[in-house]
């Protein structure tokens, strides 16, 4: 292993999340590497993680691997390790198999064991003993997501001096949902351990809020119904003494938009975009999705869209392509084979209705694009579908709207995605409705150039001026001190 120096601090700043920043990725030949996997969040936090000595706390993405901690750019990395019962008892089977369609509204059945949970528990306390001995005194840990939710309590028990904020990138359902939960109050009295609990969308901070009050029977008091940034608070009875108020809000994430624009304006990706464009036909039309291989992701939707429109006539097979980048993801659960299989089904079949030799209509890559790629079609597509039918925020959108420098694109976007409450002059659409779904794509084509570039505009004036960085710096200044 490379790139490795002895951890001697502690932490005043502390992320902690399922995966670290950096994969470990095993080699042929048996050797192994730390891989960086720079994404919003590592970009964001890098330069408060490194000005207050912070450290990460995450799986290195490799069952039963056990590496000492080191030190990378100044950021100390702390592996925790999972086994390969615990990734797919905690990960694959709670997080991802119960939670995860749970949170998305119940797309597909959560499925609901005791044997994941009892995994769940034991991982999240393994992850909060690691931040309780890493965390200097009165310092501050930010948890993030889905997989870790009992950690804030099971960190103050142990930790009282520290602030502890957390930020749930998925959505939180409706109270009639989530008390489908058989370990639903312990997931809350779990959450309930922070100081700072953040959702994307205040929807979400809301559905929160109502439900501790109806199932714990906490007093709530909300902000306005539209805030963002604080929202609220809620009172937590302690068994001795005055109750603690946690905080509640709504702080939308989004990306590093100017690097986007920045690094799409240049002439090596204009390059790049128009050859892409080349290979894949030189339609007059190029339309483009981007996403993980989801359920949530609505790709079934945009397909059969496509498809009516070419039966339909409104779409001419030899004037449009639509590339369809969608990246591996979760491939061991049963839900996530079943969708692979029927978004290719549909794939196969609508090329084999509309193709010609040579130049298929859908353009299908079930790989994860190199990210040069990703800016040079983001750049150069005319039309991005991003339909989902249930998305924390989606950072998809951000990245096409940051990287359409010449302003000519059009974006058709799901009511149902966090980001449609910011960006509101997108062509939105109901996913569930696909007469709606395919108007928004043909107006979001046959608009008058004009309009497409207003709505674009007012899109980049939005993404532009609302960064990571800016959502991270807002998170942490609604951090209560204690
Ligand atoms: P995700 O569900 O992973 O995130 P999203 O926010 O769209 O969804 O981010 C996906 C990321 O993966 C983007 O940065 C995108 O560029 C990249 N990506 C997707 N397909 C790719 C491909 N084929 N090749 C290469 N890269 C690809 C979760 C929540 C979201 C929330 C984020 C952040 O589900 O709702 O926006 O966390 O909080």
């Amino acid at each position: 292993m490379t790139g490795q120096e002895p951890l001697n601090k502690k932490a005043k700043f502390l992320v902690v999340a399922n995966r670290l920043p950096t994969d470990l990725v095993t080699h042929e030949d048996g050797t192994q590497e730390w891989k960086r996997s720079p994404g919003g969040l590592v970009t964001a936090l890098e330069p408060i993680l490194r000005s207050h000595h912070g450290a990460w706390i995450g799986w290195p993405g490799v069952a039963d691997a056990e590496p000492e901690p080191f030190d990378q750019d100044g950021v100390t990395i702390i592996p925790v390790k999972l086994s390969a019962e615990e990734v797919e008892n905690y990960y694959e089977g709670f997080s991802n198999d119960t939670l995860w369609p749970l949170y998305h509204n119940g797309i597909v059945e959560p499925q609901y064991r005791e044997d994941w949970w009892e995994t769940y528990k034991e991982v999240n306390q393994r992850f909060a003993e690691v931040a309780a001995e890493t965390a200097a005194e009165n310092g501050v840990v930010w948890v993030n997501d889905y997989q870790l939710q009992l950690v804030p309590a099971l960190l103050r028990e142990m930790r009282p001096d520290v602030r502890i904020g957390f930020f749930l990138h998925i959505p939180f359902p409706p109270l009639e949902l989530f008390e489908q939960l058989p370990w639903r109050d312990e997931i809350i009295d779990g959450l309930l351990g922070s100081d700072l609990i953040g959702f994307h969308v205040p929807g979400n901070a809301i559905n929160f809020q109502r439900l501790t009050n109806v199932r714990r029977k906490h007093r709530v008091t909300r902000g306005k119904m539209s805030c963002v940034g604080h929202c609220g608070h809620i009172e937590v009875p302690q068994k001795e003494g005055s109750p603690r108020f946690v905080k509640v809000g709504a702080f939308p994430i989004s990306i590093d938009s100017g690097a986007f624009d920045e690094q799409a304006k240049t002439d090596e990706i204009k390059k790049h975009g128009v050859e892409l464009r080349k290979r894949v036909g030189d339609p007059a039309t190029l339309a483009l999705g981007v996403d993980r291989m989801d359920y949530t992701k609505g790709i079934e939707v945009r397909l059969e869209a496509i498809y009516q429109l070419l039966q339909e006539g409104r779409l001419d097979p030899e004037k449009f392509v639509f590339v369809q980048l969608a990246t591996p993801s979760r491939e061991r659960v049963d839900a996530y084979k079943e969708l692979r299989k029927r978004v290719e089904e549909k794939v196969a079949r609508i090329n084999g209705e509309y193709a010609s030799v040579g130049r298929p209509v859908i353009s299908y890559l079930h790989q994860s694009a190199p990210f040069e790629d990703l800016l040079g079609f983001y750049r150069n597509a005319d039309v991005m579908l991003v339909t989902p039918l249930k998305d924390g925020m989606n950072l998809v959108c951000k990245e096409f709207v940051a990287a359409s420098t010449d302003g000519n694109g059009s974006l058709v976007l799901s009511e149902f995605a966090g980001a449609a409450r910011e960006l509101r002059t997108a062509y939105q659409c109901n996913p569930y409705d696909i007469e709606g779904v395919k108007d928004a794509i043909m107006h979001a084509i046959e608009d008058p150039e004009e309009e497409r570039r207003r709505r674009m505009r007012a899109l980049r004036r939005q993404v532009l001026t609302h960064d990571v960085n800016r959502w991270a710096k807002s998170f942490l200044d609604a951090l209560p001190e204690h």
